[in-house]
């Protein structure tokens, strides 16, 4: 790991709902990659006793945090929360990972050495070494979809905007508008990443391979597929527009690592 990256605070965290046969494997390789970082588990009362066992592994590793919430609230306001706890708990460098090994934790160390030049850092399956296994084409399709309306109407200079495997700098989500969000479930990447475009932050991107998950079953579901295109074909056409009432603090347009 890089000093300036070996230096800072890290906090991985995992948003969880049903992911009990994945979860203690999951922190075991975090920490075999990032021995140093604090690990949040945020758990939506996951009917599976997810959160049961990150309370078990808590207990015995001062390393592991847990955030309960009453219900299915969403993977966007999960991620939501972890980063409020991240900015909260004084934490240099945040990184969302999802909890079915399909954002392997192997590729850690290249996300957060990708810190050193940058404040957003994407693990990112569209640059070259970048890629999917196991999506059925329909996914392949619609995930394509997303990214090319994201790009031509948001003009954020990323290849891939919709993924959730990323590190944010903290200090610089600080200066982040995160309030208002439209988006619950999945255009909150779309959305938060377009925010912390337009707040200044410089983007850059790591190629990782997203297998599907083994483990457990898909969350999404159709109507949420449809709710996230809606949001982002607003959030695109008003960004296009210039109606978004978001201070512009874009410097320069690429800054990849
Ligand atoms: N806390 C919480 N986690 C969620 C929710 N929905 C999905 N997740 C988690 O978010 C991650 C991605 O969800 P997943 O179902 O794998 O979506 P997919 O990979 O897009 O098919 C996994 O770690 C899920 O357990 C939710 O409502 N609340
Ligand atoms: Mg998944």
């Amino acid at each position: 790991m890089p000093p300036a990256v070996a230096d800072s605070r890290i906090l991985i965290s995992t948003a969880t709902y049903n992911e009990r046969e994945n979860l203690a494997r999951l922190i075991q390789e975090f920490h075999a990659f990032v021995p140093t970082a604090d690990i949040l588990v945020v758990d939506d009362n996951s009917p599976d006793g997810t959160g049961q066992l990150a309370d078990e592994m808590a207990a015995k590793d001062p390393r592991i945090h847990v955030l309960h919430r009453k219900g299915k609230l969403g993977l966007g306001t999960a991620v939501l929360a972890a980063m409020n706890y991240a900015i909260e708990h004084g934490y240099d460098l945040f990184v969302n990972v999802d909890a079915d090994f399909s954002h392997h934790p192997r590729y850690l160390p290249a996300i957060l050495a990708g810190m050193q030049r940058n404040d957003v850092m994407i693990g990112s399956r569209y640059v070259p070494g970048g890629g999917t296994l196991g999506w059925p084409l329909s996914r392949k399709f619609m995930s394509a979809g997303v990214n090319v309306v994201v790009r031509l109407l948001m003009r954020i200079p990323a290849h891939d905007t919709s993924g959730g495997y990323r590190c944010y700098r903290v200090s610089k989500l600080r200066e982040t508008d995160l309030t208002n969000l439209l988006s619950h479930g999945y255009s909150f990447q779309e959305e938060v990443l377009y925010r912390c475009h337009r707040a200044g932050s410089r983007i850059g991107e790591s190629p990782i391979i997203f297998e599907d998950r083994r483990e457990g079953a898909s969350k999404v579901n159709l109507k949420e597929v449809a709710r996230s295109m809606g949001i982002i074909l607003l959030l695109g056409f008003q960004s296009f527009l210039g109606q978004d009432k978001l201070p512009d603090k874009t410097v320069s347009p690429v800054n990849r690592g």
